[in-house]
């Protein structure tokens, strides 16, 4: 632990809430700082609001330890992590007022020889901005605390595990701050570290996810062209896969989730001549849920009624998360454009988001009673529950599976 004990870890969700808990059961006391009270309830109860493996155990163990707690206002710490959503508004324009309204929380608290962490992906410039922030209402600090972006690289689903064992980029806004960021990640990740300046870290991480999104879209758009040949996607690619040097993606019904269908946009709205390639690839995948409803309503316009099984709701599988989703989006066109009954099975989640839950023909079921009850059999998410289909309540059914599971 070093020169460090307190932590204030701000924004309690996705990698603000893993990041805490596995500080606390580092021995670190760590406050986590969210603006939803149920959160900070929950949390303080040893309790979880979001769906990870193993995150529920962690939590509970960190917040018995003592070493976790939660609260809707910040204190004083050594290090100040912020891990707040930075989604995008009309136009694709980043959202920042997440990122500034935690910088304005925390400011108050800072002091000399203070860490401040910006872990939130953020288009290039954002750190440097937080850093100007902080010295509009605190000029005494100027060079005298760090300030670096530390972008979180974790994979839903295998949060914990990716959380201390990636390797990760830290860019500070002057080398001693990097330097310094890197001492204080070395405490509790087994990855490698390696430094640079703020800039280059978020443009490196925005990079990645960008580098996914376009080959997610070749795949996108290799399944419709394969559709469109009648040709099996899953076979091409299996076979172009045997050569050393290719490695097609799974294509899907499209990209969901709040970083991959988000992020390449803060590179093309940086640099909207240059960035080609990036925006092509957004319209794609952006593209594919209304390919796969074209789809389902060609198989549909055989029935008078058409029952549809609607399986999994969430951007991915295995996770219970709906931000950004595909399959949310099918499930809505559908209803919208009065295909049919819509029999949804999400094993995890307990009731329809509202977006969906206004529509008369949605009804959200059981697996096993979707397929029963199913005349089209529209397979949306590759959970780990829908693997093992019973064959036999699909035979003779219309069977469209968007993951290639089946
Ligand atoms: N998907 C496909 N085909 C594939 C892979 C993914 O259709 O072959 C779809 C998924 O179903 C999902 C979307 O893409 O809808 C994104 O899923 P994902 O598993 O690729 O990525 P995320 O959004 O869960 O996490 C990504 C990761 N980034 C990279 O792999 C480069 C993760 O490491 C980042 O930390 C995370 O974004 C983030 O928070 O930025």
């Amino acid at each position: 632990m070093g020169r460090w004990n307190k932590v204030c870890v701000v924004g309690l969700g996705y990698i603000g809430l893993p990041t805490a808990s596995i500080l606390a059961t580092k021995g670190y006391q760590v406050l986590g700082v969210d603006i939803a009270e149920r959160t900070v309830e929950m949390i303080n109860k040893g309790k979880i609001h979001i769906v990870e493996p193993d995150l529920d155990i962690l939590v509970k163990s960190a917040v018995n330890s003592g070493n976790l707690r939660a609260s809707l206002v910040p204190d004083k710490a050594d290090v100040f992590i912020i891990a707040v959503p930075t989604p995008f508004k009309d136009s694709y324009k980043p959202d920042l007022s997440y990122v500034e309204s935690a910088t304005s929380a925390i400011t108050p608290y800072l002091g000399e020889g203070n860490l401040v962490i910006l872990e939130s992906t953020s288009p290039v410039g954002t750190t440097d901005k937080v850093y100007l922030q902080i010295l509009e209402s605190r000029s005494e600090l100027k060079g005298k605390i760090f300030i670096a972006h530390c972008p979180e690289r974790v994979l839903p689903g295998q949060i914990l595990k990716e959380l201390v064992n990636n390797d990760r980029i830290i860019g500070g806004v002057d080398s001693r701050s990097a330097e310094e960021a890197k001492a204080f990640y070395e405490t509790f990740v087994n990855g490698e570290i390696y430094t640079t300046n703020a800039k280059t870290a978020e443009l490196t991480k925005l990079a990645e996810n960008s580098f996914r999104d376009v080959n997610i879209a070749f795949a996108n758009e290799l399944s419709i062209i394969c559709h469109e040949l009648g040709i099996n996607v899953w076979e091409v690619i299996k076979l172009a896969n045997k050569h050393p040097r290719v490695n097609i993606l799974q294509p899907g019904p499209g990209v969901g989730g709040h970083c991959i269908a988000v992020d390449p946009w803060f590179i093309v709205n940086a640099a909207p001549n240059h960035a080609r390639l990036i925006r092509t690839a957004r319209h794609v995948n952006d593209s594919k849920p209304a390919h796969i409803v074209e789809r389902v309503k060609e198989k549909a316009s055989r029935f008078k009624e058409p029952i549809i099984a609607c399986l999994g709701l969430s951007f991915k599988a295995d996770i219970d998360d709906l931000r950004e989703s595909p399959a949310v989006e099918i499930v809505k066109m559908l209803a919208n454009d009065n295909v049919g009954k819509l029999l949804v099975a999400e094993p995890h989640v307990k009731k329809l988001p509202d977006s969906l839950a206004k529509f008369a023909e949605i009804e959200l079921t059981e697996f096993n009673d979707a397929l029963h009850r199913a005349d089209i059999v529209l397979l949306l998410v590759n959970h780990r529950a829908f693997k093992d289909v019973d064959r036999d309540l699909i035979k003779g059914k219309i069977v469209i599976d968007t993951r290639g599971m089946w």
